[in-house]
């Protein structure tokens, strides 16, 4: 406070002297208005620049629970929190990761609490066990943002804002690219011989792809093997797809739910002396996965991934917006849903439609790689 004290009376002092005649030449009430309005706004550089990033009177202390750093994607996601809520940018950010360890979020928040932080943002490693922490968050008076997955909690108060994916849109899509693909290349669908690599059980991620594709086996006749969790990281991937290839000679389509269980599921596949690819009736095993990294669309690009459907990491700014909102005093929505792409290895598949909504085909070019931003 006495920061600011300093600065207002300095700026005040500006102020009077302009209105006392220092302004030099000019007439009357414009050359007034003009310098007035010159020197006001010194007055405010100064004010600003005084008090550092204080141009909504304060600098904001962000507390920021991270998941871990258990792939591409959350590499992307961390880097776009930390890059939108620098110190530059006039945040002061506290940022934690929990390795992929629910009671690790929680310490932090606890944390986050007795340091008093203007914000906590949450990106939950899974949806449940959250209730208690976010009620003693409520309770100091802390507003909580949560990201990218969700939070299952009895009382929605318990935080303001969400923003992130739509999982279950995501696995729809991708299953209904697999439905047309197999359609158009007269593929049996009682001939598909899938296994679902999943990504951290309880998490929003796992739920919605595991769920539309489970759907989509359902409604199509697949042949669904096996899912097995493999915590979306590349070594467990590879470790899972090792077992199942031990269980079964007969996997056509490998669905990966995030880009790193699709890495470790080639190299997998490849040790097996497999062939990945989209050929599945002349034996080639088609690798499907989710996040569409700048690695993965490259595995597209070379045929080895054969579709890609994005979820975009990038929350920061989302967040940023958020936080400006409530600072301004505005509504914000309790849910944003991030718009998302479907990046294939070839036009096959034009478009899909879920639910009544058409989403188009993105074919993997180089050009296409060079525009994304993560
Ligand atoms: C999805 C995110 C998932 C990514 C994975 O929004 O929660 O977690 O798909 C990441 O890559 O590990
Ligand atoms: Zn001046």
């Amino acid at each position: 406070m006495k920061k600011k004290m300093i600065s207002t009376i300095l700026a005040l002092s500006m102020v009077t002297a302009v209105l006392t005649g220092c302004s030099g030449s000019g007439s009357g009430t414009a050359a007034t208005t003009a310098a007035k309005a010159d020197t006001t706004t010194a007055a405010e550089a100064a004010t600003t620049k005084a008090d550092s990033a204080d141009d909504s009177g304060k600098t904001l202390t962000i507390g920021f629970s991270q998941v871990g750093a258990e792939s591409d994607w959350r590499t992307a996601n961390t880097e776009s929190m930390k890059s939108t809520f620098s110190a530059e940018n006039g945040y002061n950010l506290i940022f934690d990761d929990a390795q992929q360890k629910q009671e690790n979020q929680i310490t932090a928040i606890r944390n986050f609490i007795q340091q008093e932080v203007d914000y906590i943002v949450l990106a939950p490693v899974t949806e449940t066990g959250w209730d208690t922490v976010l009620q003693e968050a409520k309770d100091a008076g802390i507003l909580v943002i949560i990201v990218d997955r969700m939070v299952n909690v009895s009382d929605d108060s318990l935080y303001t804002a969400w923003v992130g994916s739509d999982f279950e849109l995501e696995g729809q899509k991708a299953a209904e690219w697999l439905n047309s693909f197999a359609t158009a290349k007269g593929i049996d669908p009682k001939s598909l011989n899938i296994v679902d690599i999943q990504g951290t059980i309880g998490a929003s991620a796992q739920i919605g792809r595991t769920k539309g594709l489970q759907d989509a086996v359902d409604k199509y006749g697949w042949n669904l093997l096996e899912a097995t969790t493999g915590e979306f990281t590349q070594a467990k991937g590879q470790e899972v797809m090792e077992s199942m290839l031990k269980s079964y000679d007969n996997i056509n389509v490998v669905y990966c739910e995030n880009d790193n269980e699709a890495f470790g599921a080639i190299d997998a596949l490849e040790a097996a002396g497999k062939t990945v690819g989209s050929d599945i009736a002349n034996g080639e095993v088609m690798v499907m996965s989710f996040d569409s990294t700048k690695a993965s669309l490259t595995d597209v690009l070379s045929k080895k991934i054969t579709l890609n459907t994005e979820c975009n990491p990038l929350h920061g700014p989302r967040v940023e917006d958020i936080i400006k909102a409530l600072e301004a005093g505005q509504t914000v929505d309790k849910k944003k849903y991030v718009d998302e792409s479907i990046f294939a290895v070839d036009d096959t598949v034009k478009s899909v439609t879920v639910d009544g909504n058409s989403y188009d085909v993105t074919v993997v070019t180089q050009d296409v790689i060079d525009q994304r931003a993560y």
